[in-house]
């Protein structure tokens, strides 16, 4: 824990534009540049990304996400098949031991529909992430409009 909050304040002194904020302590997972893609006015659907860290000597599984800024959060994950890109909603995240999952544009994304209220760059996103050890971790997520490297 101590080690990535070093290295989120490293990035958030330098880099204003990321939002770093390691959810809190009674977990081993640790979320970090959490974003949400700024959609259309009026699109029913926009992508949510984020890196998950598992500190644990164990494999961690996330069982559902959820957020008061949507009518519903999936998780999913975009692949290549025969030169297609399709999407697959997934059951779980699992994050291996002492590893990361990397949630980003063409992998692993979550799918948010229907939010509340119309979000643009800048607006803060609440989530909470629930694990079969029924923990939950929240995270907040900036709103952009770039790609968040
Ligand atoms: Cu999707």
């Amino acid at each position: 824990m101590k080690l990535y909050k070093a290295i989120c304040s490293a990035l958030l002194a330098g880099l204003t534009s990321v939002i770093c904020l390691p959810a809190a302590a009674d977990t081993q997972l640790v979320v970090s540049h959490a974003w949400v893609r700024e959609a259309p006015p009026g699109a029913g659907v926009q992508a949510g990304y984020m890196e998950i860290h598992n500190t644990s000597s164990k494999t961690i599984k996330i069982t559902a996400i959820e957020s008061p800024n949507f009518t519903s959060v999936e998780m999913h994950r975009m692949f290549n098949h025969n030169g297609m890109m399709r999407m697959q909603q997934q059951d779980t995240l699992n994050i291996p031991a002492n590893s990361m999952l990397e949630l980003k544009p063409g992998g692993y994304h979550l799918m948010l529909r229907n939010p509340a209220s119309y979000l643009k760059s800048g607006d803060t996103v609440q989530f909470t992430l629930t694990t079969t050890a029924n923990k939950h971790i929240n995270v907040k997520a900036s709103v952009k409009t770039d790609n968040g490297s």
